[in-house]
């Protein structure tokens, strides 16, 4: 028998273990830090109430992606976020049936096929940031792709539209989400004593998911309304109607709410995540920014309109996309748990149930898996190249069947808006802006404005 080896340990302090090392605005910048220093490919870290084995060796993250060995474990900090998105996909435990019910059931809304239909509404909420750039000197990066990403899921998920192009300030509803999703971040990072001592917060946060609830029932109803049967094949008229083909149950519509919140959550902050790291690679690469210009000039010369089928086309586009979400993975980890007791790498004893950790930034850099690492190189994803990597060492969209759903819809998004953007405009960022992470949910570049230029008044 293997010898078993003891994982390298954090303990900390006690009761709070290493909570009070980890930064509030950025913990997972932190779990990185001392990934550096533990060369192995994994630590144990003690915080709060938990104890978490945090892993990046490819190697052992095959591992853990083995799906007859581990499982997706809703706790800290998904339970939190169950507080709004409830049973909605993201967060639902895998046990639970209405995970595989809801899943069966929207798995064809995130095909290709459907992709190509909401194309045009996704180019019509482009078109909208195009104009907003027309007008504009100076742009909020983050800001300006979550508008983006926000109205294009809600756009062509549920019919409804935040016209968020049109005014200065944020709707209502994603005011709430805002709060609501800082003030769960904060309860994970907080014993559970402290969360119920503070009243102020508490209060609030209820208030601002009773107001996101109204929002989303009130799009229900009125879909319900308008007839049984609209046609509409969107998320929402699909999830009205379909039945799941294994079990023939339909979903609740207490659970259509939970994946409306979850869609409207899941679906923005990690795509203007993406478009927002792409254009700062792009600004730090100018060969590669040239590549681009050429590829949109050579599909879509003039004013072309982009089109589904010319967009697919594009190849420069997506493999920046890909290294994109290799170099700055808008979710920073996933979170597993072994069926049974376990060992890992032939030495390392996992506890049934306990909670691990895949650490994506320092996995998608691993030199067992990556040569020149930190170099942000595009033909990585040349076909010839893709078939040689590690298979375990990219996961921006997780794992197995708890995998994103959103992939295809994300990637077609993403594809459009810098398509549409590289097309219209000359991107400058004269102040040299330097790279500050801001992690809510997910992680983004925080004031991140860039100078755009119309390129055919340049030209
Ligand atoms: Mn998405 C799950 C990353 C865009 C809807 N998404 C996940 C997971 C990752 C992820 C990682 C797995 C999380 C976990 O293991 O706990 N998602 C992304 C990234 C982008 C993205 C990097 C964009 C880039 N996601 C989207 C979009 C939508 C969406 C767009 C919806 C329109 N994602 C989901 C849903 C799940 C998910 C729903 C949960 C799937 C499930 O467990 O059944």
């Amino acid at each position: 028998m293997a010898q078993l080896a003891s994982v390298p340990s954090l303990r900390g302090l006690p009761v709070v273990g290493n909570a009070l090392r980890v930064p509030r605005d950025r913990p997972s910048a932190y779990f990185e830090e001392v990934a550096a220093r533990h060369p192995g490919g994994l630590y144990r870290m003690e915080l709060p109430g938990r104890s978490v084995l945090f892993v990046y060796d490819p190697d052992l993250v095959a591992e853990l992606c083995d799906e007859s060995r581990f499982y997706k474990p809703v706790d800290a900090p998904l339970s939190t976020v169950r507080d709004f998105a409830g049973d909605g996909l993201f967060t639902a435990r895998g046990d639970d049936p209405v995970w595989g019910q809801a899943h069966r059931i929207l798995l064809p809304a995130f095909g290709q096929r459907s992709m190509k239909a909401y194309f045009p509404q996704m180019l019509e909420v482009a078109e909208a940031l195009a104009a907003k750039w027309a007008r504009s000197d100076e742009v909020n990066v983050p800001e300006d792709m979550t508008r983006l990403t926000l109205d294009t899921i809600s756009l062509t998920g549920f019919g409804y539209r935040f016209d968020s192009f049109r005014s200065a300030e944020l709707h209502p509803f994603l005011q709430s989400m805002g709060n609501a999703l800082t003030e769960a971040m904060a309860r994970n990072r907080q014993l559970p004593f402290v969360t119920r001592v503070k009243r102020r917060a508490d209060e609030a946060y209820r208030a601002d998911i009773a107001r996101m609830r109204e929002l989303v029932d009130e799009v229900i109803r009125e879909r319900r309304a308008a007839g049984a049967r609209t046609g509409e094949t969107d998320l929402l008229g699909l999830m009205l109607d379909a039945a799941d083909p294994r079990t023939g149950e339909r979903l609740s519509d207490a659970n259509i709410r939970d994946q409306v919140l979850t869609f409207l959550i899941a679906g923005h902050e990690t795509t203007s995540g993406l478009l927002s790291f792409a254009i700062y690679n792009l600004l730090r690469n100018p060969q590669v920014l040239a590549q681009a210009y050429a590829e949109v000039d050579r599909l879509l010369p003039g004013d072309t309109v982009p089109t589904y089928e010319t967009i697919m086309k594009l190849d420069v586009v997506p493999r920046i996309l890909d290294e994109t979400l290799r170099i700055w993975s808008p979710i920073p980890s996933i979170g597993l748990a072994p069926y049974e007791d376990t060992v890992i790498g032939g030495r390392y004893p996992v506890a049934k149930g306990s909670k691990c950790v895949v650490l994506l930034p320092p996995l998608h850099r691993h030199p067992k898996a990556w040569e020149r690492p930190d170099e942000f190189d595009i033909d990585r994803w040349l076909p010839e190249n893709k078939a040689a990597h590690h298979p375990h060492a990219y996961k921006p969209f997780g794992n197995g069947e708890r995998a994103c759903i959103g992939r295809q819809f994300a990637l077609t998004e993403a594809r459009l808006a810098l398509a549409l953007v590289l097309q219209r405009f000359a991107i400058s960022d004269p102040e040299a802006y330097r790279m500050e992470i801001k992690q809510t949910l997910t992680v983004k570049p925080d004031n991140f404005t860039v100078r755009v230029r119309p390129r055919r008044a340049a030209e």
